[in-house]
């Protein structure tokens, strides 16, 4: 409590206006402004955005492309030691980071905080893997008398494009790993959260990454939109809707110019199975964190709890316990658990569901909000719903409201089938002490992320590779060995020694 303190005291010092501008090549755009509101609170006024035109898209893409065989040449020493510096100017400037995410993301001092570790982990293992994989040409075996090789290259000019729930990490870990990769970055963050997203530029920018190589463009979709519709652009990192992803991936195929690679992360339909064999206070934390970190706004986050029948007397009992005594409040006090939800819109589609939830079922939990929120914040207090069928939740619901169900356990394995069937595979979570139903939840289950005996959000960067499949994404995993190469290309090169190749290599092959 101390500690916390103290770093409130360090962020509270570091407040203050903030400002996103476009920045194209370094160069920030002066345009409109529009003032930018914290949603615990719409009438603290966080700072001022000004929105990218068809100007500053068209400057961007054009620099961009034009620019990103530099960078590529740049030794990835260099480039790797760029991304070091980023993350080292992250963490000293934590305090201010905190801050904006806090009054523009509405994220508690626990939720920031483990976001800018997130950020700083992948500028950390992005350069290793950088040095790993784009550090130049690897030999290949045989045939005789040739000299193969391989290695991995940039591919160009990367669109980068973000949501709002880590307008930090999710925002930089995109870019960092275009950036590792050899690739130019045009950025455009979440309309929801330009300021976290310009300062972060700004930092990347004195790291010694050279601006005619990251650009950033605030703005709405039609932003992202006119960026994914130019043939010069190489590829995208998209995070976010399962409609966007799709919109995206069409307007790729059919803008003309070299097909380019989609690497999105989406939605999920993130379901936890609690049996009877279960430690149950382990599994109550596990569910509070897994359903109510972040207000329920991870795309990693519990969305539907399975209860096996003869356990959910006593786990929902003490599950309804620990959620009433849940704060929900404004992120600037120490003691609150959950903040508000991102915007108005989010809070009104979260009344409706736990609305249309609740008269199919039975409202069994629901927490409160403190005395000293604002009124007017967008806050929607953690719900526990039972429910008759795991069918009501048939698509992402994204925020803190928890639908449960009851199972038999000769259901289980049918029931594990059908939401396979659905499509959305991102993450699963799953409370036992039987080794037989692990190995038989991890045979049916079809997720990228399966967590036992855990919490089911939090993947760590280097140790758990994140990301789905199906509806849930494409693409290798972010923060895992695979990531930087979808970022790149391969390329092979095959010499005829006889004719230039070195001595030595002609003698092995006699
Ligand atoms: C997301 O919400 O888009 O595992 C991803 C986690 C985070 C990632 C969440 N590292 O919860």
């Amino acid at each position: 409590p101390a500690a916390r303190r103290r770093l409130l005291g360090e962020v509270e010092a570091a407040g203050g206006l903030a400002q996103a501008h476009p920045l194209v090549a370094g160069r920030a755009a002066s345009l409109k402004e529009e003032a930018v509101f914290a949603p615990a609170d719409p009438t603290r006024r966080v700072g001022t955005v000004s929105w990218a035109g068809e100007k500053q898209v068209e400057e961007a893409l054009r620099i961009g492309s034009e620019r990103a065989r530099e960078w590529e040449r740049v030794p990835v020493e260099e480039r790797a030691k760029a991304l070091e510096t980023l993350g080292d100017r992250l963490w000293h400037h934590r305090a201010r980071l905190l801050f904006l995410l806090r009054e523009e993301a509405g994220k508690t001092l626990p939720d920031g905080w483990t976001e800018l570790q997130e950020a700083i982990d992948f500028c950390r293992y992005y350069a290793v893997e950088a040095r790993r994989l784009f550090g130049g040409l690897r030999p290949l075996p045989g045939p005789s008398g040739e000299r193969n090789q391989i290695g991995w290259r940039g591919r160009g000019l990367f669109a980068c494009i973000s949501p709002w729930n880590f307008p930090l990490s999710i925002f930089l870990g995109q870019i960092v790993a275009a950036l590792a990769a050899g690739n130019a970055v045009v950025a455009k963050p979440a309309e929801q959260t330009p300021l976290v997203a310009a300062e972060v530029l700004r930092l990347a920018l004195g790291a010694g990454i050279p601006p005619e190589v990251l650009h950033l463009l605030p703005g709405a979709g039609a932003v992202g939109e006119a960026l994914v519709r130019d043939p010069r652009l190489s590829g995208v990192a998209f995070t976010g809707s399962g409609a966007v992803a799709s919109r995206i991936a069409q307007l790729l195929a059919s803008r003309g110019g070299a097909l380019a690679p989609l690497i999105a992360e989406t939605g999920g339909v993130n379901v936890m199975v609690v049996d009877a064999t279960a430690a149950a206070e382990q599994a109550v934390d596990d569910i509070l964190v897994s359903a109510f970190r972040s207000s329920g706004q991870r795309c990693s986050s519990l969305r539907l709890l399975l209860v096996q029948e003869e356990a959910a007397p006593r786990l929902l009992d003490l599950l309804a316990g620990a959620i009433e005594e849940l704060v929900v409040g404004d992120p600037r006090d120490l003691s609150t658990d959950v903040g508000p939800v991102i915007e108005r819109g989010a809070q009104l589609e979260l009344e409706k569901e736990a609305w249309r939830l609740a008269r199919a079922g039975k409202l069994l939990a629901k927490a409160s909000l403190a005395s000293t929120a604002s009124p007017g914040g967008y806050y929607f207090c953690p719900q526990l719903v039972e429910i008759p069928s795991p069918a009501l939740v048939d698509r992402e619901i994204f925020g803190p409201i928890l639908p449960v169900v009851r199972f038999r356990i000769e259901e289980l394995e049918a029931i594990l089938d059908s939401i396979a069937r659905r499509g959305f595979g991102l993450t699963m979570g799953l409370e036992t002490r039987l080794s037989e139903r692990i190995r038989m939840v991890r045979e049916r289950a079809r997720v990228g992320n399966l967590y036992v005996n855990r919490p089911m959000i939090g993947a760590a960067v280097e140790f758990q590779p994140f990301g789905g499949e199906g509806l849930s994404g494409t693409g290798p995993k972010s923060g895992g060995p695979r990531y930087l190469e979808a970022f790149g290309v391969e390329r092979v090169s095959s010499e005829n020694v006889a004719v230039s190749g070195d001595p030595d290599l002609l003698l092995l092959s006699e």
